[in-house]
């Protein structure tokens, strides 16, 4: 008995059912050679698309039918009868940012405005990604690293599963998937390659500094 509302149907806009996976903002080729148009196909098209058609099926004629999807998120953080509830939902919101934290020809300098904040707040860009390359690399078993923002200062924070620095008040800037699901059919067993040239090749500083303004 789901009221469907379409007429917002953004996740990282506050949509309310069905939610809807959103359009790849590039190509399934665009990230070759770092991350292959095979992986992106699984792990957006079968791996994102499940959490989003799980959700639905989830909530379809609950209290959450009607809510956003951040709302979901955070109303059902740490409630363990409604794990499933929030780990598809915080999975479709992760992934969404996920795509966005990635561009064609990434890495490199960030903006003026952004470099600034990551020397006051690392000391240099290099000191940042290799934290933020820590934080993927000991992230023990499926999960995330994430650049956020909290009390004006950049840190970087790692996560288990499905779980977001959304839930702990922090602002997200930038995440990197480390599930096997984001890199085994292109590096295997070597996370750390792949985190890497993630961060050298396709992070999208340009998104970072949108999220923190
Ligand atoms: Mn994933």
């Amino acid at each position: 008995m789901s009221k469907i509302d379409t007429s917002n149907s953004s996740p990282l806009l506050g949509a309310a059912s069905p939610h809807v996976l959103p359009p790849l903002p590039y190509a399934e080729t665009a990230l070759e050679p770092v991350i292959t148009a095979k992986t992106m196909s699984f792990h957006y098209g079968k791996h994102h698309k499940g959490y989003v058609d799980n959700l639905n099926k989830l909530i379809a004629g609950t209290e959450y039918a009607d809510l956003s999807l951040e709302k979901i998120i955070t109303s059902t953080a740490g409630q363990p009868e409604r794990s499933a509830i929030f780990n598809n939902a915080a999975q479709t919101w992760n992934h969404t940012f996920y795509w966005k934290s990635m561009k064609p020809k990434g890495g490199g300098e960030p903006p003026a405005a952004l470099k600034q904040r990551i020397e006051a707040s690392f000391g240099s860009v290099d000191a940042c990604k290799k934290e933020l390359a820590s934080a993927a690399v000991s992230q023990f078993g499926s999960g995330w690293a994430w650049l956020v923002l909290e009390g004006g200062k950049l840190k970087v924070v790692k996560t288990a599963n499905a779980a977001v620095p959304l839930i702990t008040g922090m602002k997200p800037l930038l995440s990197i998937d480390v599930w096997e699901h984001a890199y085994y059919l292109d590096y295997q067993n070597r996370r750390a390659d792949y985190v890497n040239a993630v961060l050298d090749k396709l992070i999208n500083w340009e998104f970072a500094l949108q999220n923190a303004s």
